[in-house]
This record gives structure tokens, C-alpha cells and sequence, in this order.
């Protein structure tokens, strides 16, 4: 039988309401989730490509995403994002979402304007939606936004893509919440080489908690001169499912109080965001359980290269420091500031002591 078996049959148990309601796993790219039975158990699928291969053209109800950030070694995989107990799949405005009683996972994508007034709009619209949408229905609680942004690094019309994006979710968060730091939810944001902004994100029916790095400055801190309106977002969500804790690291750079480090050396940068991760998983940590294995905790691994060439010197980074059964993909994307040559996000699976 073969590992993925193994794990969607578990998926299928409908009477094990210990089950965390949203499991990720690593399937070979190639295989077909929406064919036959397992298909109302997906959540969502990620795929790293642009557009999907002939043999993928099949109808789907689930969230299919393709973004089109490059796998830098194979086995090529997709992200499969399963349920425990099957999903209703709904479609709002411009969002296509899958629930189940706990979670719900969700998917927009817009043609990104030319002009800066333009796409922060779309961006502030795109964000409004969401905040909406997850009110409405009841998952009222961001926990991961991952974000996939055209032209990251570009100058339009005299200011960075990156920072209009800030500003606009800025505007859109202010607007929707009473308070901000507490709702903030762990994310992403890297460059995308399509003409499409994605946005794919997980809410909640219960508050998670959002916690920050003690080597970097809070991103809703940083000071003015990375942008007129701070990035919001939080270092990392941990939610309580039954006897598992989950825990999402934000997209994390080598970054320590607010400035970059290491410029030219993706070696170093690399080194830099481990150190910094496993402080956060120590934070983290301490204040749910006692012991913790570090950065042996991390269960998925996502890399982001700037440049391909740097993919030799950061895995063997990786595989010194990552002990314990993660698995890592290495994607090929731009990062928000030029001088970084890294960035890695993870998803760890803590257990709750007996
Ligand atoms: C940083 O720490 C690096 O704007 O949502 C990482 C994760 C980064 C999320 C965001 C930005 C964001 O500032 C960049």
C-alpha cells in the first residue's frame, strides 16, 4: 500500500471525531485526488505549476490551485489539504471555499492591475471579501493566508509593489477589526511570476493563538522606512485540535530585530531563518508544553529561492539542522526585499502530553 493510501484512508474514518480537521500531506504530483472516492475529502490542492497538465483537466469541486512558483528538485509534489469528514464546497464573490464543521479553507485569484490606485483597490477588495465572508459563515478566525503577489519587487509608480500590498491590507484589517494584533494571522507573501495576485487561507470557528519572535521586530512594528503602512501579520498561529496542537509558521526571512542580514550569503540567510524558527518553536513551546523537540517538531517545510542556483548550499543547510520526519519542498519565488535570497515556512504537528 502506498503511503498516500495509508493517509486519505485514515481521512475517511468518519466516526473518529479525534481526527484534526485539516491534515496536509505531500502527494506525488501526478496522482488524481478528485477522481473516485477521496475526492469530497480535499479541502484544497496546490499545485507548483502554472496551469494544470493535460492528465489534471478533470472537473474538480474542491479549491484547485496553481501557482506558478516552480519545484526546484523532484519528486514533484502537490499540497493536499484533507478532511476527515467531507466537505461542502461554496463559492462567494470571487472566493471558492470548502468547509467542515471546524474549518474553512478558501481561494481567490484576480488579474493584478497595471496602476498602483488600481491594484490596491483589488487588493483591499479581495481582503474585505474574505474578512466578510468568514463573518458571515461562522469561521470568524484567520489562522494562515498565504499570498502570491505579481511583481513583488517592482516599482509602480514610485513605490513598491510589495508596500501598495501592505497598505491595502492595512486599510482592509483596520476597517474590519476592533482590535488589530490579537486577530493577525500567520502568512506569507512571495512573488508570483503570473499575472494573477492568489491569496489561499484557513479560518477558524475558535480563536487560535498568535504568537511573535523574540529575535525580530513584530512585522506591525516595523518602522516607516519599509513602507508607509506596516506588514500585519503574525510570526506564527497555533490552533488546539483535540489531542494535537497545530502550529503555522509564517513565511519567516533572515531577519533579526527588523533588519536583513546577510546580504549575498544564502548560506548565512538560511542559517539565520533556522535560528530563528527554532527560537519561535521555543516560544511557542514553552508556554503549551514542556518539552519540545525544536526544530525536530516541523512536520511540512517550505523553501523559497530566489535564485535556483543557491538550491545545492541551503538543502544542505536543511538537512543538517531539520532532524525528525519533516518534509521540504524548495520552490523557486521572489521574497519582498531584494536583499533576500531565502525564505521558509512551516507547519508543525505538536502532541498534547496523555
Ligand atoms: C519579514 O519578516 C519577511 O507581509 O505578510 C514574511 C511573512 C514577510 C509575511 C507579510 C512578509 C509577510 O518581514 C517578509
Amino acid at each position: 500500500m502506498t503511503s498516500k493510501a495509508n493517509k486519505v484512508n485514515s481521512a475517511n474514518d468518519e466516526q473518529d471525531t479525534d481526527q484534526v480537521p485539516l491534515r496536509l500531506i505531500y502527494a506525488p504530483a501526478a496522482d488524481l485526488f478528485a477522481a473516485g472516492q477521496y475526492g469530497r475529502y480535499v479541502l484544497g490542492e496546490i499545485r507548483f505549476e502554472s496551469t494544470p497538465t493535460a492528465a489534471h483537466r478533470e472537473d474538480v469541486d474542491y479549491p484547485l490551485i496553481c501557482v506558478p512558483i516552480p519545484q526546484l528538485r523532484k519528486p514533484l509534489v502537490k499540497e493536499v489539504w484533507l478532511s476527515p469528514t467531507s466537505v461542502e464546497y461554496r463559492q462567494f464573490a470571487d472566493i471558492r471555499f470548502g468547509t467542515n464543521d471546524q474549518v474553512l479553507f478558501g481561494y481567490t485569484r484576480v488579474a493584478l492591475a497595471d496602476t498602483g490606485a488600481a491594484l490596491e483597490k483589488q487588493i483591499r477588495h479581495r481582503y474585505d471579501a474574505i474578512l466578510e465572508l468568514l463573518g458571515s459563515r461562522g469561521y470568524a478566525h484567520l489562522i494562515r493566508v498565504w499570498n502570491y503577489l505579481p511583481r513583488i519587487g517592482d516599482d509602480i509608480e514610485g513605490m513598491e509593489c510589495y508596500r501598495r500590498f501592505c497598505r491595502a491590507r492595512h486599510d482592509a484589517f483596520e476597517a474590519f477589526y476592533e482590535e488589530l494584533i490579537p486577530n493577525l494571522p500567520a502568512t506569507s507573501v512571495l512573488g508570483s511570476s503570473g499575472p494573477d495576485l492568489q491569496m489561499v487561507f484557513v479560518a477558524g470557528r475558535s480563536p487560535p493563538c498568535h504568537y511573535e519572535n523574540p529575535r525580530q521586530v513584530s512585522a506591525y512594528h516595523y518602522p516607516q522606512k519599509y513602507g508607509p503602512k506596516s506588514p500585519l501579520f503574525a510570526r506564527a498561529t497555533l490552533v488546539q485540535w483535540h489531542q494535537e496542537q497545530a502550529v503555522f509558521i509564517s513565511g519567516t526571512a533572515s531577519i533579526v530585530g527588523h533588519e536583513s542580514q546577510h546580504r549575498g550569503d544564502a548560506r548565512a540567510q538560511a542559517e539565520e531563518i533556522l535560528r530563528n524558527i527554532e527560537a519561535l518553536i521555543y516560544d511557542v513551546a514553552n508556554s503549551n508544553m514542556p518539552a519540545v523537540p525544536g526544530l525536530g517538531a516541523i512536520r511540512h517545510l517550505r523553501v523559497y529561492l530566489r535564485n535556483p542556483r543557491d538550491l545545492g548550499t541551503v538543502r544542505q543547510v536543511v538537512e543538517r539542522r531539520l532532524g525528525g520526519p519533516a518534509e521540504v519542498i524548495y520552490l523557486h519565488a521572489s521574497i519582498c526585499r531584494q536583499e533576500l535570497l531565502v525564505e521558509m515556512e512551516a507547519l508543525l504537528g505538536l502532541k498534547k502530553p496523555a
